[in-house]
């Protein structure tokens, strides 16, 4: 029963997906995925210590992925959706390829000198708080572990494959250059900002960053990388791109999503981002000075 969640029951002549029956059934639920399986958990212990030895300024760790990690990078590889011409940039400069996942301090290199954006490694998932913050200073905080290979298309937790698949493209492509401004935006306006304000913040930042649709030439197109892993087979709505909405939607993290936002086009998306920011009340306003790495703070008159 240790693949509970491919049984199904028989009744009379419906099938329905497996459900604990008696509390004891939970053990099922307790044991399931990857939570069982004692070498995923100490490749995970690993990658996390290496993440949590990381320090500002210094190497990013490298990692040896094992041929399962690679096989499983693989199947997400099938799936990517970003356009061919950034994907063949990076495969081009940076070896991104199905047979190999790229190393982290590759790719960060590779987005300084295009967005300005780095990458550093963390151990897991960042409060939203903390998680902005960070893209303040344009960086980025990537996992480095990798889903669990039983299921391959489905991950509740951002790895390897949502970071390198889904995001960095998008801090890769020059066309989403001014995009990327916006994000260490999103950013500067979390600093110091209420819970209240924060939590609207990753509202927005989740309906745009993670699954983000806008128009081109009369086409959805998906900019956010969350979409990489979730499409999903329910009928969706879609809404029409507006930060202020999105602030007040609650949006589900374990199963596909219910709703959309689609901006009319990528500068559509970036224009209401950046006004969104600029409507929080806030009594002071940070800047980003790129030389001292450091943030400028005003108060408001
Ligand atoms: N933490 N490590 C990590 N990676 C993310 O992508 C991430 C996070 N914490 C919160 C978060 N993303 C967003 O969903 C928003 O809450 C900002
Ligand atoms: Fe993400």
């Amino acid at each position: 029963l240790k693949e509970h969640t491919e049984r199904i029951y028989v009744l009379d002549d419906m099938e329905v997906p497996w459900f604990p029956r008696h509390v004891s059934d939970l053990d099922h639920i307790a044991d399931s995925q990857c939570f069982n399986d004692e070498e995923y958990r100490r490749r995970r212990d690993v990658l996390a210590q290496s993440a949590l030895r990381h320090r500002h300024g210094k190497a990013l760790p490298h990692i040896d992925y094992s041929h399962a990690e690679v096989e499983t990078w693989g199947h997400v590889w099938d799936k990517r959706f970003w356009d061919k011409a950034i994907m063949r940039d990076l495969s081009k400069q940076i070896g991104y390829s199905r047979g190999r996942i790229p190393q982290q301090e590759d790719v960060s290199a590779f987005l300084q000198d295009r967005t300005g954006f780095s990458l550093r490694p963390v151990a897991g998932l960042l409060s939203s708080r903390d998680f902005l913050n960070a893209l303040a200073f344009r960086v980025f905080f990537c996992t480095q572990y990798i889903r669990h290979h039983s299921m391959p298309l489905y991950t509740p937790e951002p790895d390897i494959c949502h970071e390198l698949l889904g995001h960095a493209p998008m801090f890769a492509d020059p066309e989403f250059a001014d995009f990327s401004q916006c994000v260490q935006e999103f950013g500067l306006a979390s600093l110091g900002a209420s819970d209240e304000e924060i939590t609207r913040l990753a509202r927005v930042y989740w309906f745009s960053v993670e699954f983000g649709l806008c128009r081109q030439q009369g086409e959805l197109k998906a900019y956010g990388a969350g979409l990489l892993s979730s499409f999903g087979e329910l009928e969706p709505e879609y809404l029409p791109w507006e930060p202020a909405v999105a602030a007040k939607t609650e949006f589900p993290i374990t199963c596909y999503q219910l709703r959309y936002f689609v901006a009319d086009s990528l500068a559509d998306a970036k224009h209401k981002m950046r006004y969104y920011c600029q409507t929080l009340a806030k009594p002071f306003h940070a800047r980003y000075n790129p030389i001292s790495q450091s943030i400028w703070v005003d108060r408001a008159v």
